[in-house]
């Protein structure tokens, strides 16, 4: 007997699996040519981390458009927006905002569950690859975009054995964006 057809949301739900899994293994595909054609680790950190902020400056159009978020009171309303509503757009979970400064300038973002390296083993030779510095460029080159200039690094990950993946973001500076007309 042929199988049922199946219902719209769950024909979605099947796509964007797949999507999510051709986008792991592409990555996977991207660092690997990078680990050929640079030869070291730290050139292959360097080229992912550009490759996300340049991915950044463009998807924080795309987020800003879909999810009519308009401009955060502060620092922290914007570390919230990102690990709740920007994380579950582009990668389909959510992180924990979380260690916060006294200043409110510096968080983790905690992320339990990361697509970017299912199916993804590091060999020892890639002790030092930081594979998700994609992921942190990303989100150094979207808030560039909204006048955030940060600084942002990793201090878990599980593909080295830590519990979890956690990203540091650090606002360095804020960029006062200046009204274009004069008010008469
Ligand atoms: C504001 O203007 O204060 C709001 C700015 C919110 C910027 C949020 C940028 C989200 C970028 C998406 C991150 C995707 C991670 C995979």
């Amino acid at each position: 007997m042929p199988p049922a057809p199946k219902s719209g949301d769950a024909l979605f739900a099947s796509v964007d699996r797949v999507n999510a899994e051709l986008f792991t293994l592409t990555y996977g595909a991207i660092v690997r040519q990078l680990l050929t054609d640079l030869e070291e680790v730290e050139e292959v950190n360097k080229q992912l981390d550009q490759m996300g902020y340049n991915i950044g400056t463009r998807l924080v159009d795309e987020f800003l458009a879909k999810s009519n978020v308009s401009r955060c009171v502060d620092f922290k309303e914007t570390a919230d927006v990102i690990a709740k509503l920007g994380f579950k757009m582009f990668l389909g979970v959510t992180a924990t905002v979380t260690n916060w400064d006294a200043e409110g300038t510096s968080c983790s973002l905690v992320l339990e569950d990361n697509p970017l390296v299912d199916f993804v083993e590091l060999p020892d030779t890639c002790q030092g690859l930081q594979y998700c510095n994609l992921l942190s460029g990303v989100i150094r080159g979207a808030l560039e975009m909204v006048s955030m200039k940060t600084e942002v690094t990793w201090v878990r990950d599980m593909l080295r054995g830590d519990d979890a993946y956690e990203m540091r973001v650090k606002l360095i500076k804020q960029v006062p964006e200046e009204y274009p007309y004069k008010d008469d």
